[in-house]
């Protein structure tokens, strides 16, 4: 089996021309992004999944803004391999996004985790350009069509125009000690097959939300933003088969990644209903990522609270078995003042902190010290 999986990885290799060596020869005239690209590429050709936490080392579940600090680094020695984060609120233009995580804070853990080897991902929860004072979910039932605002001249296209052109200088600036940016996944808009957000599926026609990706690229193409690797995520709701995951693609040229986010919401007796969940959800994925060329990945998972003590080692590895996934990301740690029992990962003490070493010594999971090889 390990052999079988080494002669894959080989021949990807050889394919792609993505070693690790080629892509530091060729790094003054690969371009940026494609150097993130093929090493995702490599990761998950290589049957193992690189294990992501959103905001990691920011906060967990009893601390907040510690030096080398982690709930998952202080039960497996190591720090994820993918550090995740989210942008919502720079627009409002202050110091912090919207779970209070320093916009500072993130540049420079971005930066410190790529030198360290590590991948960062960020998605951006932002308010509503059609409604500047409200945030990103709307009201249930809510089927007023914002994007349509702003692809129209006015305030709501002058708003988005702006915001979007902060993210883009954000990721921009993420820039390493000699000053080269950093490549990044960037995951816009996502979960759009759900209606929960103001870019959610009841809320705008399948061209409006296309629309709004091509105004997003036109954005950060004018300003020559070139490190970032795009990724489109759909959540499993509104998601039952291929042609309803691509409905809304904006297409091939504005995509690198196709992932998606499927939550385990069961309770501890039900192990077989997210393991079928996502599986029918990563068939999709796989499938997308094969005809169109494109990375697999599981952009947003977790159990809540990980009620299931096990969750890790009988859930999400038989949900990602066989798969060819770059990364696996869980979402964050909240402390318990900020929002209660809103974690995904254990912290030491946990009931499932066993199973998570397990999950951490498992042969296909990545943590930041085996990127190395990737
Ligand atoms: C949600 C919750 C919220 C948070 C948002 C953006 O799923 O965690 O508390 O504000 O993500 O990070």
């Amino acid at each position: 089996m390990k052999k079988l999986l080494f002669i894959a990885a080989a021949a990807t290799l050889v394919m792609s021309g993505c070693s690790k060596k080629q892509s530091t020869d060729v790094a003054d005239s690969t371009p940026i992004d494609s150097v993130l690209i093929n090493r995702l590429q490599h990761i998950a050709s290589s049957g193992k999944v690189a294990f992501g936490h959103h905001d990691d080392p920011a906060y967990g579940y009893r601390w907040q803004y510690q030096p080398d600090s982690s709930d998952v680094k202080n039960i497996t020695g190591q720090y994820p391999a993918v550090f995740d984060w989210d942008l919502g609120e720079i627009e409002l233009r202050g110091d912090k996004q919207l779970d209070g995580v320093p916009l500072e804070f993130i540049r420079a853990t971005v930066k410190s985790h790529n030198a360290a080897g590590g991948i960062n991902t960020i998605s951006w929860h932002p308010h509503n350009p059609a409604n500047p004072a409200a945030n990103a979910w709307v009201e249930s039932g809510d089927t007023t069509h914002y994007i349509a605002q702003m692809l129209q001249p006015g305030a709501a296209n002058d708003t988005l125009r702006a915001w979007t052109g902060l993210v883009a200088d954000f990721i921009g600036s993420l820039k390493d000690d000699q000053g080269n940016r950093i490549p990044v996944v960037f995951r816009p808009w996502h979960e759009h097959t759900g209606s929960w957000f103001w870019w959610g599926a009841n809320l705008s026609t399948p061209q409006e939300y296309k629309d709004l990706w091509k105004l997003t690229r036109e954005i950060f193409d004018e300003k020559g933003i070139d490190n970032v690797v795009w990724a489109y995520s759909p959540d499993a709701t509104g998601t039952p088969d291929e042609e309803a995951y691509l409905l809304r693609y904006p297409g091939d040229e504005y995509i690198d990644i196709v992932g998606t986010d499927v939550y385990d919401f069961t309770d501890n007796d039900d192990d077989s209903t997210f393991i079928k969940r996502a599986r029918q959800q990563l068939d999709i994925v796989a499938k997308v990522a094969k005809d169109h060329g494109k990375v697999a990945a599981f952009t947003e998972t977790g159990n809540e609270t990980v009620r299931h003590p096990q969750w890790f080692t009988t859930r999400l590895l038989p949900a990602m078995e066989g798969y060819e996934l770059a990364y696996v990301v869980v979402w964050r740690n909240a402390m318990p003042e900020m929002k209660s029992n809103h974690f995904y990962a254990p912290y030491k003490g946990h009931a499932s902190e066993a199973d998570f070493v397990k999950f951490f010594n498992d042969d296909r999971t990545i943590f930041l010290e085996g990127l190395s090889e990737f």
